[in-house]
């Protein structure tokens, strides 16, 4: 359309009058009809429930791609949409806040039926909640929490205890403790490195929470560093080189908030010549079939599960919000945690 536009200015550019003339009228008549075209293609204010299809409008802002986790939630989300019946917008808000504020927005003025939004951080989304609530539209706060005094501005959450995988993490390395303080003998302390997730994310800071609550106050350990990878698999390689630099031959324990920045760092382990999962002790949060073929070969040790499916949860609570039923306001899906010392091989495929 707009290439089309611009040709139409170069025509206007070096006139032959005669016949200017001549295509004037044909000119003005196509124009009418952009125009008109135009003001045809709907300002989308539409009503509440079920327009044209009679399906919930979904404005979906999801916070990135970074890791097959994320993958994961959104097809999970977009399949069960398609199930139900529903329109999904979904806008990927690339790792930035403002992009998932301005998607929010759009959904607001959009008027969808509900909003869901994944927030990357916990702090700076009052004032966008504050307009969808005037606007009455319902919003649902999937995977991450946010910190925010009037709890009014959300209408529901939907997500994994991330704190409650911190402690599963803590629980499975007490267990292992045992085993590794007979090969420690000579100084005695467990050494860990901690990558961390997104700064600022709920993930992150409940996952470093809930393992802290339980390791700090032990004294066989000793937490040598922590380290934000974001989340990434790139980040958590690059954190990981800098971290075996630094200690050399005395980490004894990963713990890392995800997935993605394990594999990374398992990556480097093995360039370097150290045996993940004997050398060092490797933990893992989420539960991508990546890292569970690595548990069952015996280079990770322990993967806390965080499911992504939410699709399907998050398609009921809109339905039940918008038809005026009964809604949890707080869900969390059930969750497990996979070790070496399980028995791992009915395990259905993770689909993430
Ligand atoms: O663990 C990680 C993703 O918020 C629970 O985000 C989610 C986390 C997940 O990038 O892989």
């Amino acid at each position: 359309m707009q290439k089309e536009w611009r040709k139409g200015r170069s025509v206007f550019r070096k006139p032959k009058w005669s016949l200017f003339f001549l295509i004037l009228p044909i000119l003005c008549l196509i124009m009418s009809g952009c125009s008109r075209k135009e003001k045809e293609t709907p300002p989308a204010v539409p009503s509440a429930a079920g327009r044209d299809s009679g399906g919930l409008v979904i404005g979906f802002s999801q916070l990135g791609s970074e890791s097959a986790w994320r993958l994961g939630n959104t097809a999970s989300m977009e399949k069960a949409a398609k199930e139900y019946g529903f329109r999904l917008i979904v806008e990927n808000g690339m790792q930035k806040q403002e992009n998932q504020i301005a998607a929010i927005r759009s959904f607001i003025a959009y008027r969808v039926d509900v909003i869901v939004f994944a927030p990357i951080v916990e702090d700076g989304w009052a004032n966008v909640l504050q307009e969808a609530k005037e606007a009455g539209i319902p919003v649902i706060m999937m995977d991450r929490l946010i910190n925010i005094k009037d709890s009014d501005l959300y209408t529901a959450y939907i997500g994994p205890d991330h704190y409650q995988e911190g402690v599963n993490a803590a629980k499975y390395l007490l267990k292992k403790a045992e085993e590794l303080q007979k090969d420690m003998a000579e100084n005695g302390k467990i050494h860990i490195v901690e990558l961390s997730g997104t700064e600022g994310s709920s993930p992150m800071i409940s996952r470093f929470q809930g393992f802290h609550d339980l390791i700090d106050r032990d004294e066989r350990f000793e937490v040598l560093e922590t380290v934000s990878g974001d989340f990434l698999r790139s980040k958590g390689r690059e954190c990981m080189q800098k971290l075996l630099r630094k200690y050399p031959g005395e980490i004894d324990v990963l713990y890392s908030h995800n997935d993605a920045m394990t594999l990374g760092a398992i990556e480097v382990m093995e360039e370097e010549g150290i045996e993940p999962g004997k050398d060092i002790v490797i933990i893992s949060v989420d539960g991508e079939q990546a890292a569970i073929d690595l548990l069952k070969e015996g280079r990770i040790n322990c993967v806390v599960e965080c499911s992504p499916m939410l699709g399907d949860a998050v398609m009921e609570l809109a339905q039940a919000i918008v038809s005026g039923e009964d809604y949890p306001r707080i869900s969390r899906p059930e969750e497990d945690c996979f070790t070496e010392y399980d028995d791992l091989s009915s395990l259905e495929p993770r689909g993430y």
